[in-house]
């Protein structure tokens, strides 16, 4: 289900209490199931948010530097395929730093950054109205993955689909070509700028995932505290371990946590025991070839593609028209 957008301190309040309801029921079924699984968008509270901030400046976590060197050098590049005045819809916006980056060469006639974290983006929107006060913001608060219907504020114009950070990444390909193909009916006119990660070494991609910080594996626990405040569960932290695994066969890292010990969890209506060592899917992130997501892209509707990439071929950026 859409959340409902922000406009006022009330919304808010109404969006939260709404979301509990559903959330109650989504976990009871994922912890009841012989795989217990819990969905990432559990880790995006607000401190979830800026823990992963915080992964973004991890030595390990190239991706976002590297993308953001690929705007900083190829920006201009960038620019002339996407051309200049679009509405510029940022899907999981976060602190929309890497939007804002693009400003100054995509030049939108309106910016709507979209998350689910709508605290976290009502702090960001507020700097950004500052620091950029002749350019129209619309922030929506909305879980783009299960709908996607954006306000009537949102202008008419051009719509380019900023989607950065690999993010298209955590769905598995079925569900990003579906994705894709929403948004392609969402703007008929539309283009989008996908940033994705590129397959290499299971070293250095597990170690992205498990940094020596620890910050990950915070990140991932955090989940826990998340769903204990939102339904009453009693998840203990000190019992579950983060783990990262690649699994080259699906080109994918895979997150779980992993029960230390054996260890009963309760909720209201509801309990499970996992044994020592049993897992909790948490998320899949998936590492894409070139070639593999210009399939991906054309399959959803997308074509006439330009890609950059940056001199190690670690990370990609592709700017792609709706056809
Ligand atoms: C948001 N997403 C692209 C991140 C990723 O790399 O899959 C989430 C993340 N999970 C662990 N570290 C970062």
């Amino acid at each position: 289900m859409a959340r409902s957008l922000i406009s006022n301190s009330h919304e808010i309040d109404r969006e939260f209490s709404t979301g509990a309801a559903e959330a109650r029921a989504e976990l009871a079924g994922d912890l009841g199931r012989r795989q217990a699984r819990i969905s990432p968008k559990y880790f995006y509270n607000a401190l979830g948010s800026k823990l992963f901030e915080a992964i973004c400046q991890l030595d390990e976590y190239y991706l976002t530097r590297t993308e953001t060197g690929i705007f900083a050098q190829r920006g201009a590049e960038i620019a002339a395929a996407a051309g200049v005045g679009a509405v510029l819809v940022d899907l999981g916006a976060g602190n929309c730093a890497k939007a804002a980056s693009l400003f100054g060469v995509l030049r939108p006639q309106q910016y709507v950054p979209v998350d689910i974290s709508v605290e976290f983006l009502h702090d960001a929107v507020e700097k950004l109205r500052l620091e950029h006060p002749a350019l129209p913001i619309q922030p929506v608060g909305l879980d783009f993955a299960d709908s996607f219907v954006l306000p009537a504020g949102v202008a008419r114009g051009h719509r380019l689909y900023f989607y950065p950070g690999s993010s298209i990444g955590n769905f598995t390909p079925l569900q990003a070509t579906q994705f894709l193909r929403r948004l392609r009916a969402a703007g008929a006119d539309g283009a989008v700028l996908i940033g994705v990660d590129l397959v290499k070494d299971a070293a250095v991609l597990e170690a992205a995932y498990d940094d020596a910080l620890g910050v990950t594996a915070a990140f991932n626990l955090n989940a826990l505290r998340h769903i204990n405040a939102l339904i009453g569960s009693d998840f203990s932290l000190r019992a579950w371990r983060h783990r990262a695994v690649f699994n080259a066969e699906q080109s994918r890292i895979e997150m779980y946590l992993e029960a230390a010990y054996d260890v009963t969890v309760r909720w209201p209506g509801g309990a499970r025991r996992f044994a020592a060592g049993e897992r909790i899917h948490t998320e899949n992130s998936y590492k894409y070839t070139e070639r593999a997501f210009l399939e991906l892209l054309e399959t959803s509707g997308f074509g006439d593609a330009t890609c950059w990439t940056d001199p190690a071929r670690k990370f990609l950026v592709c700017h792609a028209r709706a056809v």
